[in-house]
């Protein structure tokens, strides 16, 4: 078989790319005038695009290749669970094994209380399952007032128009009339834009006395639940203070308002704990999982849901009316199953939390000098890198997001992809990244800190 990529040129691709495919998240007429990077296949933490120009992938794709490019045990699991069984679907009654053993496995890996699992495609459609069953939950106990989602300014959880009403991505929101009734938005726990002259510690709390003050506001009766991500991720690597989450648990369970951890970026070792809320101990009522749960080899989401909604909906629920075609897909449950055996196998989670983690971080707390660098934050394998105009006085580029850009772009030419959202540069390699490579991506990034000074004549 040809690979596809070598059918045509680089120039073809372009072409066709321009003409005939739409993009997410793109700014279409800019991108046409550019043209696309086509990329056209990776091994370990690299990629290579269609020039045959090598790059270090220090995004792991989107957050989601946790266990690295070219794993061919990978590739066999899904080859053998096709010529067994390439598809049937969990409705009428019916399973599969890959989706039975796959909840398993997933139940023993999560915190305690999450024992039963809701498989979907994606990020957004476990999300999307959070609202329906959450406000099927709360009719069920016969509180059919408490309706409204509380979640954080900045927050990412999906592209739908119910998952992008509970982000706090204002662009998004703007675009399409959102966010849609129902959906009210907080204060993030971002220390270094918000918390003036407070410590951490003491802004973490005073952040998330802004949820109790919300509850306040619309009345307990009324607020069903409160989601947020343990390191908001694409919304600008917003890390919280250590004071926030047991503040935002006790929160939750004084008021009666479901707590919802969304792991879909931290979960499976990004912060060198199998979770997030492993990190911040939090016990989710419900916990989204996604992206490195196949590290991204095929699309797959599992809801975990706590035993007080379960136990709700089986015995007084009768048939929930919600689910997807590809709900507990066999070829991807069985993706799954190997891509956790894989980290748990070469005990990623481990060596990231003990020791490319811890690494990983001070390699880069040494760019904290940077003249253009305001603060670098992180934990394990994530971290952002926030870049600003004043650096004593903490005051951000006005418009955001054009120095970040540039740095960005300077980074690729330089054979490092990263992400910046606004003005942080942010961070998320592959869990298998060695400490060799480490300080390959940090001298690029220093290097590539430098040149971002010098266009702005710094
Ligand atoms: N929750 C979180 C925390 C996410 O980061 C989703 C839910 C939605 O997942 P799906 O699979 O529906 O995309 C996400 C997705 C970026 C970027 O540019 C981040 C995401 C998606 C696309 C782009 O950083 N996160």
């Amino acid at each position: 078989m040809t690979a596809p990529a070598a059918t045509r040129t680089t120039a073809e691709w372009q072409e066709l790319d321009r003409r005939h495919h739409l993009h997410p998240f793109t700014d279409y007429k800019a991108l046409a005038k550019e043209g696309s990077r086509i990329i056209t296949r990776a091994a370990g933490v690299y990629l290579w695009d269609s020039e045959g120009n090598r790059i270090l992938d220090g995004m792991a794709g989107l957050w989601n290749v946790n266990v690295g490019y070219g794993r061919k045990e990978i590739a066999e699991a899904a080859y053998q669970q096709m010529l067994e069984l390439p598809y049937y679907n969990t409705f009428f009654k019916t399973a599969t094994p890959p989706p039975i053993a796959l909840s398993k496995t997933l139940i023993e890996l999560t915190p305690p209380g999450l024992n039963r699992v809701f498989f979907a495609s994606s990020g957004s459609e476990a999300n999307d399952t959070i609202v329906r069953m959450v406000r099927h939950y709360w009719n069920l106990v016969g509180k059919p007032h408490k309706k409204t989602f509380i979640s954080l300014k900045y927050a990412y959880h999906g592209s739908t128009m119910v998952t992008a009403s509970l982000g706090g991505i204002s662009e998004m929101h703007a675009q399409a009339d959102l966010p849609l009734p129902g959906f009210v938005h907080i204060m993030p726990p971002y220390w270094y834009a918000l918390g003036g002259d407070m410590s951490p510690e003491e802004f973490g709390r005073h952040a998330a006395r802004a949820l109790e003050e919300k509850i306040a506001e619309l009345g307990p009766d009324n607020v069903a639940a409160f989601i947020g991500e343990p390191i908001q991720g694409a919304g600008g690597l917003i890390v919280p203070p250590d004071t926030y989450w047991p503040e935002v648990q006790r929160i939750c369970r004084a008021h009666d308002v479901l707590l919802i951890a969304d792991e879909v970026i931290c979960g499976f070792g990004r912060t060198g704990k199998w979770f997030g809320s492993d990190t911040y101990r939090i016990e989710p009522d419900l916990m989204p999982l996604a992206k490195g749960l196949t590290s991204g080899y095929l699309p797959l989401s599992a809801l975990m849901v706590g035993d007080r909604v379960t136990e709700v909906l089986i015995e007084k629920g009768e048939e929930f009316f919600h689910g997807f075609t590809n709900s507990g897909h066999p070829v991807a449950c069985a993706v799954a199953l190997e891509n956790i055996r894989i980290i748990e196998h070469e005990k990623l989670v481990e060596t990231v939390g003990g020791d490319t983690g811890p690494y990983f971080q001070s390699r880069l707390g040494e760019l904290a000098d940077h003249p253009l660098v305001g603060e670098v934050r992180g934990v394990g394998f994530i971290a952002g890198i926030e870049l600003v105009e004043d650096k004593p006085a903490r005051r951000r580029f006005d418009p955001a997001g054009k120095v970040g850009s540039i740095c960005r772009d300077l980074c690729l030419k330089h054979g490092l992809v990263a992400r910046a959202v606004g003005d942080v540069m942010v961070l998320s390699p592959p869990l298998i990244m060695t400490r060799d490579e480490i300080d390959k991506l940090v001298s690029i990034i220093g290097k590539c800190l430098d040149l971002t000074a010098r266009e702005l004549n710094r």
